[in-house]
């Protein structure tokens, strides 16, 4: 058995232990009471998952494994000095639960080189099956679920497998997923914005870096957004859309690539990933109606404004879970102020910072007025040079690889059973509100 596994299964089996214990002797504790808006409005708030990568607090943000945003700026191995953390080392961190050393990150990073060059051909056939001007989101998808014929996790589960030793196949098809995205990510954006000109993969660089290569950007700059960019969407905790379906597909112990491509999906809708295109095209159409590329912050307002007044959604702004600024916006401003202070779009992001959130308190019914982590993350990539909106979404999905699958791996460490809530009519819900 690898090292990395070594490790993992002796973490984690004591770990397994617990939750059987738990289960076996506080199985009937009651651990919180529900109301009716929280079922009726989206469970917000409701716990009812067991998630351990990472934790949000609404006031405070993300934590993974106990570490904020800027801690691991400080403690996660990069490649160069100054630089930003390599995605490997909070992957190996919310595998494993302790942070890495540089070797722990070479070891992962060697890993998905090898594993990256199993991509079989009928997934290229597939995705050049489809139209090129399909969403980047459905060729991504497609082609996930294309490469689902190399699934370990199948095979060894039709030759009969232990219960406990699910983890290990699962393990395996997600090193090989995660390996093997990026160069899938690539491949869509060179076929559909760059004339199929491709670009193979290095394996001398690391992850986020071979992504850039592979796009065709290949400079120190977009390798390092690429690596701060892939770090800071990695993980939301386990009740996001993402991570649940992703979770609640694979307790039915579909593979991982089924599990992954249900959380593509959900990533894929406008109130969760695809925001971050959305953020771009609201605020192009607005530069556009106002007829100026640096409006005015009354204009912003008034623009605005006028969106919530056809009833649509600011996007890029509010949040389920937070009632602050979102440290994965904030993590990303620091960035542009640093690196590119002065690029258009990055001004046009302080000043819609200034404004919306007023506006959006002015409704009186926002619970979070405040930017969460798409209101910038195009904005920068567009100042890098990577000015094709439609696939952020996709580079939100390779980035959020890394937790949700990891998650997966831990659900079946943790020996988790197939999720099924109970519904109810809404005659239900009436008798229960005259009760
Ligand atoms: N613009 C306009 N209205 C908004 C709003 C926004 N940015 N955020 C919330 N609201 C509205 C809701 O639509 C809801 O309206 P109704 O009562 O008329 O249905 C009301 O305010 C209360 O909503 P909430 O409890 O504050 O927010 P929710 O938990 O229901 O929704 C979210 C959270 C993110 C879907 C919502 O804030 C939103 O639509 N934001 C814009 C889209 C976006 O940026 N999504 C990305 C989130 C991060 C990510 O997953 O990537």
């Amino acid at each position: 058995m690898d090292y990395l596994k070594q490790k993992l299964i002796d973490v984690a089996l004591p770990k397994a232990e617990i939750v059987r214990n738990l289960v076996k002797k506080n199985g009937d504790k009651v651990i919180q009471e529900i109301t009716m808006s929280q079922v009726l409005t989206g469970m917000k708030g409701v716990v009812g998952l067991l998630t351990c990568t990472s934790k949000l607090d609404p006031e405070e943000g993300i934590r993974f494994r106990g570490y904020s945003i800027p801690e691991l700026k400080e403690k996660l191995p990069c490649l160069h000095e100054g630089g930003e953390p390599l995605p490997e080392g909070v992957f190996y961190l919310m595998l494993t639960g302790e942070l890495p050393n540089d070797e722990d990150v070479k070891y992962i990073s060697n890993q998905w080189a090898q594993r990256a060059q199993g991509i079989p051909s009928h997934v290229y056939d597939v995705i050049e099956a489809l139209p090129k001007d399909a969403h980047p989101m459905i060729q991504f998808n497609t082609a996930i679920l294309a490469m689902s014929t190399e699934s370990q996790f199948r095979k060894a589960y039709l030759v009969g497998m232990d219960k406990k030793d699910y983890w290990d196949p699962t393990y395996e098809g997600v090193m090989d997923l995660i390996s093997r995205l990026p160069i899938i990510a690539a491949y869509i954006y060179r076929r559909v914005f760059h004339n199929g000109n491709h670009i193979a993969p290095d394996p001398s660089l690391d992850w986020a870096g071979n992504l850039a290569h592979m796009m065709g950007h290949n400079t120190e700059e977009v390798k390092r957004l690429m690596r701060l960019y892939m770090l800071i969407h990695s993980d939301h905790e386990g009740g996001n859309v993402s991570a649940h379906a992703t979770h609640l597909v694979g307790s039915a112990l579909s593979n991982p690539y089924y599990s992954f491509s249900a959380g593509m999906n959900g990533l894929a809708g406008p109130l969760h990933g695809m925001a971050n295109q959305d953020v771009m095209h609201w605020l192009n159409k607005m530069k556009r109606e106002i007829g100026s590329e640096d409006p005015t912050e009354e204009q912003i307002k008034a623009y605005a404004e006028e969106t919530l007044k056809k009833g649509r959604v600011i996007p890029g702004y509010g949040h389920a879970v937070l009632r602050k600024t979102d440290p994965r916006f904030t993590v990303q401003l620091e960035f542009a102020n640093k690196y590119i202070p002065d690029a258009p779009y990055i001004k046009l992001v302080n000043k819609i910072y200034n404004v919306v959130p007023n506006v959006l308190l002015a409704t009186g019914k926002v619970k979070n007025p405040w930017p969460n982590v798409d209101a910038i993350s195009g904005s920068l990539l567009t100042s890098y040079g990577i000015t094709e909106f439609p696939i952020y979404t996709v580079l939100f999905g390779v980035s959020r690889a890394l937790g949700v699958l990891t998650q997966l791996v831990w659900d079946r460490l943790y020996g988790l059973p197939i999720e099924r809530p109970k519904s109810q009519n809404l005659q239900y819900f009436i008798d229960k509100a005259s009760e």
